[in-house]
């Protein structure tokens, strides 16, 4: 199948109604409703990680107020109820992104934990000298990092697949680098800058046919579109709460069960054990076996509230309706004099990272916030991105679900401020 050939979610038709409205999911998050610099709050930073609603903010307050202990080793009263609380939120993502089993979901702090873990774990189990790991050149430091450490540690050799001028995943040159050698395939499921949806059922069958493992980023994609991991057939992915609406420091590492089972743990310490002597201790079942010590219960209880809110939205409305916004953004943007917009993928979704010509992305940045408009401005924690692009910074809107057709607006104004202001 051709890479052209990936199936996409289907769009609505033109005049069907949307499920919901942006402007009336404001009122669910109560930041948006303070003013920043004398003005209504922009929040277009959501790549760096989103707001949260009032429900999560109020799942979070009633732990500690009515559930909290400690999960997995009383008997007691609180100490059951917030174990099953805690599972709950396992079930939850379970379904959400369909695994088989809730032994596949392992909580971790966050997406990066949930590579590191993957990197260390399963290199220290599979991983030989000489094997290769390919990743491409939109990943973010996460994804890049960890596995030049295992390379160095294990004589492991990093390949990287280049992009093509679109600022898409270059399948001639994948398909090039992919051999028997490839043991592990990472790649972003959608890119935190270019915004550029990864074709990732075509790449597991790839990978897969020359005996490759994949893991898949998808922090900024489960936010953004529905995932089955099943359907994608993909062995890991890795993803944070915090950017779909949730509280920081949760991450999940969805792995399939007999790889996970086959890797050995990843840190030691309480609730990741069966017995322990000081001649042999037995680890203990899936997942509890990679949830060494104490876990974030307290967000990870509240994770499930943001679950709950996106399941009411419906995943594949989310992904029609910002991919409307973002066709408005792309045309809005283009016609401001001076803007040059990174990557025109063909399937997109999230991030637009962009320039105005004359003016460093910094000087922008605050131009903006003194219009009480959030972006980043940077590298994006994607420096090998950044030097494939030829700069050394871009300025990034970033999309949720509460953003409007005004808050792109409001950004189109805010440019044309820093235009004035710096008299071009
Ligand atoms: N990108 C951004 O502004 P953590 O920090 O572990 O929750 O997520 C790391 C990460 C991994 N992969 C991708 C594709 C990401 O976008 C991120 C986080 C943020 O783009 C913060 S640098």
């Amino acid at each position: 199948m051709s890479r052209l050939s990936v199936p996409r979610p289907r769009l609505a038709e033109p005049n069907a109604g949307s499920k919901w409205q942006a402007e009336a999911l404001r009122d669910e998050f109560p930041i948006l409703q303070r003013p920043i610099r004398g003005k209504g709050l922009v929040y277009l930073d959501n790549a760096a990680t989103t707001q949260k609603p009032r429900a999560v903010i109020e799942a979070l307050r009633r732990f500690y107020e009515e559930l909290n202990a400690n999960v997995h080793r009383g008997i007691h009263y609180l100490s059951e109820q917030a174990t099953q609380a805690f599972e709950q939120t396992r079930s939850a993502v379970q379904r959400f992104i369909g695994a088989r089993s809730t032994r596949e979901i392992i909580f971790t702090r966050g997406t990066t934990e949930s590579i590191n873990l993957v990197a260390w774990s399963f290199s220290r189990r599979f991983l030989q000298p000489g094997d290769e790991i390919l990743i491409t050149h939109m990943e973010h430091h996460s994804n890049i990092v960890p596995w030049q450490m295992v390379c160095e540690e294990r004589g492991v050799v990093l390949r990287t697949v280049p992009l093509t001028s679109e600022g898409e995943l270059n399948w001639s040159a994948f398909e090039r680098l992919l051999s028997s050698k490839t043991k592990v395939v990472s790649v972003a499921h959608v890119s935190n800058v270019l915004g550029t949806v990864n074709p990732v059922r075509e790449i597991v069958r790839a990978a897969h046919a020359v005996g490759a493992k994949v893991l898949v980023d998808g922090a900024q994609a489960v936010p953004h579109l529905p995932v089955d991991v099943q359907e994608l057939d993909c062995d890991f992915y890795a993803f944070s709460a915090h950017k779909m609406y949730g509280p920081t420091g949760v991450g999940v590492l969805y792995g399939k069960e007999e790889l996970l089972e086959a890797m050995p743990p990843y840190q030691g310490g309480g609730d990741m054990i069966a017995s322990v002597s000081f001649e042999r201790t037995t680890y203990n079942t899936l997942p509890y076996k990679f949830e060494a010590g104490t876990p974030n219960i307290a967000d990870i209880v509240a994770f499930r509230a943001a679950i709950d809110f996106l399941n009411r939205l419906d995943m594949m409305e989310v992904y029609t309706q910002e991919e409307k916004l973002t066709k408005y953004a792309l045309t809005a943007l283009h016609e401001v004099p001076g803007v040059v917009i990174y990557g025109r993928p063909a399937h997109r979704c999230g991030a637009i990272a962009f320039n105005l010509d004359g003016i460093h992305p910094h000087d922008l940045g605050t131009v903006l916030d003194q219009e009480g408009i959030a972006i980043r401005t940077g590298h994006h924690c994607a420096q090998p991105l950044m030097d494939w692009l030829g700069v050394a910074a871009t300025a990034r809107a970033s999309f949720g679900v509460y953003n409007t057709v005004e808050d792109v607006d409001r950004l189109v104004a805010g440019l044309y401020r820093a235009r004035e202001f710096f008299h071009l």
